[in-house]
């Protein structure tokens, strides 16, 4: 970040400058940006941090290279690697961190405009940000499919084989079957294309967790107007935030950063309150 360039809309570069542009109603329509960096703290891996992410711990599955384990063409030939890693993934077993209640908490004072999420993990809806205010732009694991016929397949089913760690198979054409997140060599779903102009009509855009890495979800930050603030709160700075004027970064732990900014705005106790009733 260049310090010397003076914000053009915020009264500071940092924390509290953003909270006071929430708290002076500057943000009526916010867009929020995540990754799997919101979900660690739930215990489930991200990819890419080292060490501890999946790409990290992937020898056991003998991949030709980590990425392949989410890989259509490589899932096609060999089912097995992504059927081990849905069992340590599949929604149930997780519970929601303060930073998925932080949202929550968004949409609850009305200034959600909409949550652009990379994660398949439905933390978001467990919270309790409603549907209708998620774009889970690389699918989830709400439903599944054939991926030849297409033809659905019943989510008590996949459960069953995931935790008897067998394939599951259309009943129509014994071809695999699948859950709907978007695998590499897989197109986005629709509602991605469709809600993309939103964070242009933002007036305050969140990015956390996520390492910006993945086209064309990385991208997205870049929509917000110029003169739009824009916060990361992330480990490690990523794609770019930080050259603008009235970018503000926090890096670090995201779970901390949404209590601070949570603090500075007012609703320190409302968040930790939502957050113990999930
Ligand atoms: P990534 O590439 O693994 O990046 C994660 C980012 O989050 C990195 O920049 C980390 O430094 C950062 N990070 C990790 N932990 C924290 C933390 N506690 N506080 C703050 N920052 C943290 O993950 P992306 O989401 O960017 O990559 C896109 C992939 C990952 C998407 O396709 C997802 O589907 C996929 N993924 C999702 C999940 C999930 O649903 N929870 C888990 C693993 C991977």
């Amino acid at each position: 970040v260049d310090e010397s360039v003076p914000p053009t809309v915020l009264t500071s570069r940092n924390l509290s400058g953003i909270a006071e542009y929430i708290r002076a109603g500057k943000a009526r329509s916010v867009t929020v940006m995540v990754g799997a960096g919101i979900s660690t703290s739930a215990g489930i891996p991200d990819f890419r941090s080292p060490d501890t992410g999946l790409y990290a711990n992937l020898a056991r599955l003998e991949l030709p290279y980590a990425e392949a384990v989410f890989d259509i063409d490589y899932f096609r030939s060999k089912p097995e690697p992504f059927y081990t890693l849905a069992q340590e993934l599949y929604p149930g077993r997780y519970r929601p961190t303060v930073t998925h209640s932080f949202i929550r908490l968004l949409h609850d004072k009305g200034l959600l405009l909409k949550l652009f999420t990379q994660n398949i993990d439905c933390l978001e809806r467990e919270a309790g940000v409603p549907g209708s205010k998620i774009v889970e732009a690389h699918g989830s694991f709400a439903r599944q499919s054939c991926i030849e016929c297409k033809t659905a397949y019943s989510s008590d089913e996949i459960r069953q084989h995931i935790d008897a760690r067998t394939i599951p198979r259309c009943h129509d054409c014994s071809g695999l079957v699948k859950p709907e997140i978007v695998f590499f060599g897989e197109a986005l779903p629709s509602a991605f294309f469709e809600n993309r102009h939103l964070p242009e009509e933002a007036d305050l855009t969140i990015v956390m967790g996520t390492s910006l890495t993945v086209q064309p979800f990385a991208s997205l930050p870049q929509l917000a107007q110029q003169g739009k603030p824009r916060i990361l709160i992330n480990k490690e700075a990523v794609g770019g935030l930080g050259s603008r004027p009235d970018d503000v970064l926090l890096l670090g732990d995201c779970d901390a950063g949404v209590r601070k900014l949570a603090e500075a705005c007012g609703w320190g106790e409302e968040l930790e309150a939502l957050w113990a009733a999930t």
